[in-house]
């Protein structure tokens, strides 16, 4: 994999020297903002111009336009390798640094694809879309940029429960660089910036049942066990972050540990997890033009608007969990749904999936579906936990083979994965990926 990254490093060395402008497509979430935070930040550095476009997914009317554009070299960040055969047709040099499912199509001889899943490696787990970027322009001297790797790695939900694989060899470049410390603390959001209530109802990694997502569930949490809730975690005495810390850790012990630290950065951006919850918001509000801004250094009235956009979508999340809370999912036999046509509820749709399963509002034995209509589609978030997909659970083949049933198109991760469909196939389609998954369990060897 280390080799494959250095071709890949070797080819953009080359276009660095030949003064070209050099053309970067990456996606629009924490991972994609983060891929492209790394080589636009190593570009930069290096004294090369480029020119970035992010996209919410690389789609065949996207990929035909950029064939025409005059370019030396495109690199495309975490996403690219469901697209390895139309790439291959490119007349330019073409990098991938990708961590999604692979096709069996393989890479010519203008294109290098960096993608852990070719070396066996678990892209879901072990690395990121920005570890696959990073690892492209690490042999420039860039372990000072690894971190963004790390960002990356926590936006895709990578990093929670400890970092694994090829991600805890990035951890060691960035701890090596001095640009990351590590050291235990209560994992809480927003210690310095929002009152104790919120910045617990705003935690949900590791999550907190009856706290994370619920604003008055962490209030009464505060009440009764005699702490304010309007003041903010940084200007408690320290008796009592200590009481805090004890009876969260009877909720959940996960809560206090390792913290990832930026040291070098302003307090809002210490936090590598916090950062990477920032880019995410931007991402989820169309905005991750700005995300990437943030990322390549800007700051001031940047990052208020970032900031403003992520209480915006923080409360979007609160509401669409009192929206499960409420109604709960439909059960099938193997997996559950939820349809929304409610504009914010669509807006958050995944991420409500993904905390609604590990603050066990949802049934987290069951993969769940997040059913979003658009007009004449439904777009469709698939989730579930580590545990299932160890039992044979994989959504990404799941919603890929079902979709493709109804002429629609799915894809991504064996825990994380989506779709889009024609509105009218809805109920058919979700008995085919409940039969699908329970394929999946039944089939498990
Ligand atoms: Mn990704």
């Amino acid at each position: 994999m280390l080799n494959r990254a250095s071709e890949a490093t070797n080819m953009l060395k080359e276009h660095i020297e030949n003064n070209d402008v050099i053309r970067l497509i990456s996606h629009n979430d924490a991972d994609g903002i983060s891929a492209a935070a790394v080589i636009a930040n190593a570009l930069k550095e290096e004294g090369a111009q480029f020119h970035t476009t992010i996209v919410p997914r690389l789609k065949d009317d996207v990929v035909n336009q950029l064939r025409h554009e005059q370019y030396n070299l495109f690199i495309f960040s975490d996403m690219g390798s469901a697209y390895i055969r139309e790439l291959n047709s490119f007349k330019s040099d073409v990098i991938v640094a990708d961590h999604h499912q692979v096709s069996d199509v393989e890479a010519d001889s203008n294109l290098v694809h960096v993608n852990p899943h070719l070396f066996e490696i678990d892209g879901s787990k072990d690395l990121s879309g920005a570890g696959s970027a990073y690892l492209t322009v690490r042999d420039l001297n860039k372990k000072h940029l690894a971190y963004f790797a790390l960002t990356g790695a926590f936006g895709d939900m990578q990093g929670q429960d400890g970092f694994t694989g090829v991600n805890s060899f990035i951890v060691n470049d960035a701890k090596e660089s001095g640009t990351l410390e590590i050291h235990e603390g209560l994992k809480t959001v927003s210690k310095a910036s929002e009152p104790l209530n919120k910045s617990l109802a705003y935690t949900f990694s590791p999550a907190l049942p009856g706290i994370s997502g619920d604003l008055e569930g962490a209030t009464e949490f505060l009440e009764k066990i005699g702490l304010s809730y309007g003041i903010k975690f940084s200007d408690l005495a320290d008796e009592e972050k200590d009481v805090l810390k004890d009876e969260l850790i009877k909720i959940n012990p996960d809560i206090f540990g390792d913290c990832f630290t930026i040291p070098k950065e302003i307090p809002l951006l210490r936090d590598l997890e916090e950062y990477a919850y920032i880019l995410d918001a931007c991402g989820k509000n169309k905005k991750a033009g700005l995300g990437l801004s943030i990322a390549i250094g800007e700051r001031e009235r940047i990052l208020e608007v970032a900031l403003d956009l992520q209480r915006k979508y923080r409360n979007q999340i609160l509401k669409g969990l009192s929206w499960i809370k409420r109604e709960g999912a439909v059960g099938l036999n193997s997996i559950q749904y939820l349809y929304t046509e409610d504009k914010v509820l669509k807006s958050v749709m995944g991420t409500i999936a993904s905390i609604g399963l590990s603050v066990e509002l949802l049934d987290n034995s069951k993969p769940v579906l997040g059913l979003s209509r658009l007009h004449n589609d439904i777009k469709i978030s698939g989730r579930t936990t580590r545990e299932m997909v160890d039992k044979g659970v994989n959504l990404g083949k799941a919603l890929n083979d079902s979709s493709k049933n109804f002429g629609g198109q799915g894809g991504g991760h064996d825990i994380a994965a989506g779709a889009m469909i024609p509105y009218e196939s809805k109920d058919f389609f979700l008995k085919l990926v409940d039969e699908m998954v329970e394929y999946q369990l039944n089939n498990n060897s």
